[in-house]
């Protein structure tokens, strides 16, 4: 890679989440979570990160990255979802803030990464408006608690997976089946996420940004009835996700289906930002549907393309397209960007596959910069293996391979690619 100039600044880092890879679900008195319930007892250990960080935080210095993106566990801080924070739950993010400010890296803290405390998900969960004012709380504990070590913050992981995997077709937690009556769950996320920005900037906090998961829908042909459900799928999966964000309207195609009074709330959700971070992984094809179909679109796999472990195409110069896409769209409203997260499950410590993977949407990010987009950072989805929702522990995502046995920790040949890259 070393015929490729990145910015100056530019940011190398590492994702992970919470509820991935933590363990330790019931000690230090954290309450349960919706993932608990939806998935019990499988990651009651994950990778033992919660006793094991001194380990990770070695491994992140050895990787020689400027950013490390991990979440806190809202049923760590607040057990119930509510009141006063779980001091044993700050004590254990301080620990790991520290090390992690000591060896000189950033910080990067996403605030809820899929883990709602089981007491607010049976008050209605992210369906019940006042989620969103349970979750500034939240999030002003931790602006206040936070503020002088987190470099960057990110309300919300990925309120698309949340709405659409979590409550509109039950493959994630909590298992709802509500198809479009589940599209209250993204507004209430995005009042959320306004709230919880104002709320960290009013503790001290600055930077703060999104991790809004992008997939570019690709029509099965240019047929209008393709093309009209595809632009149906495209507002679904991402501007119903970008545009209140970005610019504080809803697409068309999403308004009938928000809860009544949403446009009130249009100007807390559209406060400017100082980073959008993209998460990106695949695209997704769109047919139009089929008789009986209760949705405007049909889900077709993208094919022609080879596949990760995950069984997710390979198609980076997606990647491109969606970064120059967004900028053509949002224009001067799009501030800097940060890829979140990016990556692919492959099996095998000689994870040739996953260099490749790396190198070839590294290169589409590269390519998308010198079209003028302002793309300030990448972070590699992940560290470590770890517990993929509701795949388990099949899929391997990480530069760093974990023996569930005995939770060992190798560093794969990926590792040495990509800290020979951050080095460069
Ligand atoms: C995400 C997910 C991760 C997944 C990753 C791989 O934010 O999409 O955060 O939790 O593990 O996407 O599927």
């Amino acid at each position: 890679m070393d015929d490729l100039t990145f910015p100056p600044g530019f940011l190398w880092g590492v994702s992970t989440s919470a509820f991935q890879i933590e363990g330790a679900t019931g000690e230090d008195g954290r309450g349960p979570s919706t993932w608990d319930t939806f998935a019990p007892g499988q990651a009651d250990v994950a990778c033992d990160h919660y006793h094991r960080w001194p380990e990770d935080v070695a491994l992140l210095t050895g990787l020689g990255v400027g950013a490390y993106r991990f979440s806190f566990a809202w049923p760590r801080i607040q057990p119930t979802g509510s009141g006063a924070p779980n001091p044993r739950g700050l004590a254990f993010y301080d620990r790991l803030l520290d090390a992690l400010c000591e060896a000189g890296i950033a910080p990067v803290a996403t605030l809820y990464h899929w883990d709602t405390p089981q007491p607010l998900e049976d008050a209605g969960g992210w369906l019940d408006r006042d989620i969103a004012y349970r979750f500034a709380e939240y999030a002003s504990v931790l602006g206040e608690h936070f503020a002088d070590r987190v470099r960057m913050w990110i309300p919300l992981n990925e309120p698309m997976v949340t709405t659409v995997y979590g409550y509109a077709i039950g493959e994630y937690a909590p298992g709802r089946t509500l198809l479009l009556d589940a599209l209250p769950t993204a507004h209430h996320q995005h009042l959320a996420h306004g709230l919880a920005t104002q709320a960290l900037r009013a503790a001290g906090a600055s930077n703060i940004g999104t991790a809004n998961h992008h997939c570019p829908v690709w029509p099965r042909s240019n047929d209008q009835a393709d093309l009209d459900a595809a632009r149906h799928l495209d507002a679904l999966l991402n501007r119903t996700f970008s545009d209140p964000v970005l610019l504080g309207s809803y697409p068309p195609e999403i308004t009938p289906h928000l809860p009544a009074g949403h446009a009130g709330d249009l100007e807390i959700i559209a406060q400017p930002l100082d980073f959008y971070g993209v998460n990106y992984y695949e695209p997704q094809g769109a047919a139009a549907p089929g008789d009986g179909n209760p949705l405007p679109f049909e889900l077709r796999p993208i094919e022609g393309f080879p596949r990760t472990t995950n069984d997710s195409a390979i198609v980076p110069g997606a990647l491109y397209d969606l970064l120059v896409g967004l900028r053509d769209r949002y224009g001067e409203k799009l501030p800097p960007v940060h890829i979140t997260e990016n990556g692919a499950s492959f099996d095998g410590i000689h994870d040739t596959e996953r260099i490749d993977f790396l190198e070839a949407h590294v290169r589409s990010a590269h390519s998308a910069i010198t079209a003028g987009v302002e793309v300030r950072g990448y972070f590699v989805w992940s560290l470590l293996d770890n517990f993929e929702w509701s795949k388990g522990y099949a899929p391997r995502f990480g530069l760093v391979h974990v023996d569930y046995e005995t939770l060992r920790r190798t560093p794969k040949d990926s590792f040495a690619w990509y800290r020979k890259l951050v080095r460069s």
